[in-house]
């Protein structure tokens, strides 16, 4: 058995866009690993970015010219290692001669060739044998903003976390049976409604953001009735897409309404309060830490996490972390760049109270790969949608594993409910 890397195989693929993607075969002499990196539509400024000048093609030129050479012949153990290797080779602060997407492919596909080649699920082989939690499934189901375009709210998303739940299955059911319900909700209270959805397979309307939250409430309550366990429901308002810097205002084009910092803040308070929301996601604009330390400090029992904001990177977390601006932190890897570096940020928000939420793109591909860094890092929630295809492949890879486990497996324990 051995880990040795002996090639790198790399082509062009699409995500669930058609957009061009990369995907990354990594071979060792008894594993094999295999990755695609997803790509976001509201990114925060902060990402490493994504692609070489030149995209796609640029990229997979660069794993054959540069990478490859150097990579080939290391041991897919050694991850530190190996990530350490993509950054020398790089030699920028944001990926931009290699793209943070290929180190993203190469990094991930590494972890999953290691753990094949010594016969073992790559979140066992990153976790260990004590990595038996599965995270909760945060779920969007109604879209806005930057992922719609048209008369639609504009707050970007409407998620479901059903924390109630028992298993990861009948959590994964009850976020299926909002989604159907709200559909049949938006259907009889709109003629225009047509059943069209976005790239993250939610429902896409001509409602209102307070409306919106309405048959969020209506079909969570629904669905909690039948199934007897709590759905709690969150949005994520991707703030940087609303804010106008020269105006310091944010603009709410479906509502009519600008809101300045301070009347941002209570608009939030409002919407927290009168809905019971459980989850927030970055509320505020990604340079503004003090407005998200002002929210934490007035709420209790809900989520404030930030996306944009920290873009996985630990620095950013650290001044979150000084400032106590947020509770939570979505992570996604491709944010950063390699799997080491995004495991330093996931350690330290663990050590200072923050819970890490693992999450997928709007692009995105059937790669199932984060579901099992979420079980391997012990993170209680994952974000990845609830219907559409790049969102099963996780969902059900979660369920796979649930079923793996069997008696073995227990939920997250999400206490701040
Ligand atoms: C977000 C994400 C995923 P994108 O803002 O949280 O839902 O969007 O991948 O477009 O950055
Ligand atoms: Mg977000």
């Amino acid at each position: 058995m051995s880990s040795i890397i002996e090639d790198l195989i790399t082509r062009k693929i699409f995500n669930n866009r058609g957009e061009e993607t990369i995907e990354v075969d990594v071979v060792t002499q008894s594993g094999f690993g295999r990755v695609s990196a997803p790509a976001g539509k509201s990114r925060g400024k902060a990402e490493v970015v994504s692609y070489p000048k030149g995209g796609v093609d640029q990229a997979l030129k660069k794993i054959d010219d540069l990478i490859a050479p150097e990579i080939v012949g290391l041991n897919s153990d050694f991850q530190e290692e190996i990530d350490s290797t993509l950054h020398e080779i790089d030699g920028t602060n944001d990926f931009k001669i290699i793209g943070g997407n290929t180190a993203f492919a190469i990094s991930l596909a590494n972890a999953e060739a290691a753990a094949n080649s010594h016969g073992l699920l790559l979140f066992q082989f990153l976790g260990g044998n004590t990595a038996t939690t599965l995270p909760y499934p945060l779920g969007n189901v109604i879209s806005g903003g930057q992922h719609t375009r048209g008369k639609t709210p504009d707050i970007q998303e409407y998620l479901v976390l059903p924390y109630g739940a028992e298993t990861f299955l009948e959590a994964a059911t009850a976020n299926a049976q909002i989604h159907k319900v709200l559909g049949e909700i938006l259907r009889k209270k709109s003629s225009s409604f047509n059943g069209g959805k976005s790239d993250e397979g939610a429902w896409i309307a001509n409602i209102g953001n307070l409306e919106a939250l309405e048959v969020m409430c209506d079909a969570c309550e629904e669905v909690a009735n039948e199934l007897s366990f709590e759905c709690g429901f969150g949005i994520d308002l991707a703030a940087s897409s609303l804010w106008r810097e020269k105006e310091k205002k944010y603009v709410y084009t479906r509502e009519g309404k600008k809101r300045d910092s301070g009347n941002q803040l209570e608009y939030l308070l409002d919407l927290i309060e009168n809905y019971h929301l459980s989850y927030v996601e970055d509320p505020f604009h990604e340079e503004d830490f003090e407005s998200f330390a002002e929210l934490t400090e007035k709420t209790k029992n809900c989520l404030i996490c930030g996306d944009d904001l920290f873009t996985t990177n630990n620095e950013r977390l650290a001044h979150g972390i000084e400032l106590n601006a947020g509770n939570s932190i979505i992570i996604k890897v491709n944010q950063i760049g390699t799997l080491t570096d995004a495991l330093e940020t996931i350690e330290n928000a663990n050590r200072n109270g923050f819970i890490n939420i693992v999450s997928h793109r709007s692009g995105d591909t059937c790669s199932w790969h984060i579901t099992h860094l979420s079980m391997a890092f012990r993170c209680p929630i994952i974000k990845t949608g609830v219907v559409e295809g790049a969102r099963i492949a996780k969902i059900n890879e979660l369920i796979r594993i649930e079923h793996f486990l069997g008696n073995r497996a227990t939920m997250a324990d999400l206490t701040v409910f």
